[in-house]
């Protein structure tokens, strides 16, 4: 998809190294933490030379981080609005707090768990964005952001055959009847919600 993408030319994606913007022998990015504590912080310089030497009066500057906003389908709607993004990807146990507080627009979180690397975050985070440009998937694709809005998860699915293994397809999917369909998609939805993800229920 991310192929497509720029093939279409609505996508320009780039991958930086921040080593690229470090001035000693041995390319450090990364330091003790002040006040003690173990593992490692990333270091500021790099990274305000890196997003200072490639951002334009046009960017938006994200961290993916733990401590970040908790992404969702319309947060993927709202940054898929911006001209440029400069997706900044940490690790170790964190970032100096001042790229954070001067230079970072948004914190994004991806989910409640920690990775060893942001660039993974940003993977999912850049995917669900990239989905949503002109021109980068088929028809299917409003339909199923569409559902996504109305709250609920979807309904189940099925293709051919209409009987795999003594198992049936529903009976009311072959039927031909549109509002008994969409009836049943809806009670399916609904169930679906309840047990997997109640949270999303009012
Ligand atoms: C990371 C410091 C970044 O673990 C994540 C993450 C989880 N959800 N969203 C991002 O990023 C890696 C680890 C430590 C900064």
């Amino acid at each position: 998809m991310m192929g497509r993408a720029q093939e279409a030319g609505v996508l320009d994606l780039r991958i930086h190294n921040l080593r690229d913007w470090t001035s000693d022998r041995h390319h450090v990015v990364d330091d003790a933490p002040f006040g003690g504590g173990q593992g490692m912080v990333m270091k500021p310089e790099p990274i305000f030379a890196a997003v200072e030497s490639l951002r334009t009066d046009a960017s938006t500057v994200v961290l993916m981080t733990p401590q970040g906003r908790r992404f969702a389908q319309p947060m993927a709607q709202e940054f898929s609005a911006k001209e440029h993004l400069i997706i900044v990807c940490g690790h170790y146990e964190g970032i100096d707090h001042r790229v954070i507080e001067h230079l970072v627009d948004a914190e994004i979180s991806i989910g409640d768990y920690v990775l060893t690397n942001g660039a993974i975050a940003a993977v999912v985070f850049v995917d669900a964005i990239v989905r949503l440009l002109p021109g980068v998937l088929g028809d299917e694709q409003s339909a199923a952001d569409d559902s996504f809005s109305s709250g609920l998860l979807e309904a189940p699915q099925y293709t051919r055959p209409a009987e795999f293994r003594g198992w049936k397809v529903p009976d009311v999917l072959l039927s031909g009847h549109h509002a008994e369909i969409a009836a049943w998609r809806k009670r399916e939805a609904e169930r679906r919600t309840r047990e997997n993800r109640p949270d999303l229920l009012p």
